[in-house]
C-alpha cells in the first residue's frame, strides 16, 4: 500500500547526503521515515564537489514507488532537513542532511523552486554511481573525468534487523 491516495503509482528516486555530524544516523534516519521506499543503494563515501573547503560526504539514493506529487516529494525531502536539523549558511556547503529529487518516471517539472529531473544529477558521479545500484536504466556511463571526485563504497545503509 502506498501513503498518497490519487494519482499513479510510479517509481521516484531521491538522493541523499550528509557530511555534518553523525552522518550514518542522518541517513538512516531519513531513510526510516520515508514512505513507500522498496529500494537504497550502497552508502558510498565522496570527496566534496564545489562549495567551501568541508568534509567528505555519505551519499546513497534510495528509490520510492510512489504516488506522491513531485511537490509532495519536494516537501517530504524538506521536512526530513528539518529533521536532521539542517542549517542553510552557503550554497554546496557543509550540511547534515541534504535531499534532493532526482527523478521521477514520465515526469518533468521546472518550477522556480523545483526542477525535476534534477538539473545536474548526471554531471556528478557521487549522484549516478548509487543511482546506478537501485536504477541501473538511467545511468549509461560515469564519465571517467569527474575532476578527482573520489566515490567509495562503505557499506550497506540498513543494519542487520532494519534501519
Ligand atoms: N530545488 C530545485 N529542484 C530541486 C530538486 N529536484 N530537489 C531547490 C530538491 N531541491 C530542489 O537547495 C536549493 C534549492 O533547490 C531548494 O530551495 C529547492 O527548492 P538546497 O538543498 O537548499 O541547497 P544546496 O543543496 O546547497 O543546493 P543545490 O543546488 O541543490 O546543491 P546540489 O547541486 O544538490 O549540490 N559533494 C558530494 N560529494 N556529495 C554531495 O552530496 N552535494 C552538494 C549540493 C555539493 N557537493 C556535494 C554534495
Ligand atoms: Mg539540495
Amino acid at each position: 500500500m502506498t501513503a498518497s491516495a490519487g494519482g499513479l503509482t510510479r517509481r521516484a528516486l531521491l538522493g541523499l547526503g550528509s557530511n555534518v555530524g553523525d552522518r550514518w544516523a542522518h541517513l538512516r534516519g531519513a531513510v526510516a521515515a520515508m514512505p513507500d521506499v522498496v529500494e537504497v543503494s550502497a552508502v558510498y563515501e565522496t570527496a566534496p564537489v564545489g562549495g567551501p573547503d568541508q568534509g567528505p560526504y555519505l551519499n546513497c539514493v534510495v528509490r520510492l514507488d510512489t504516488a506522491l506529487s513531485p511537490r509532495a516529494l519536494l516537501e517530504l525531502c524538506r521536512e526530513r532537513e528539518v529533521a536532521a536539523g539542517r542549517v542553510r549558511r552557503v550554497r554546496w556547503g557543509p550540511r547534515t542532511l541534504d535531499v534532493d529529487v532526482l527523478w521521477i518516471d514520465g515526469e518533468s517539472v521546472n518550477e522556480h523552486d523545483l526542477t525535476v529531473p534534477h538539473p545536474r544529477m548526471f554531471e556528478r558521479a557521487f549522484v549516478l554511481v548509487p543511482l546506478r545500484d537501485v536504477a541501473p536504466d538511467l545511468v549509461d556511463v560515469i564519465p571517467g573525468n569527474f575532476s578527482g571526485e573520489e566515490i567509495v563504497p562503505v557499506g550497506p545503509l540498513a543494519e542487520p534487523g532494519g534501519f
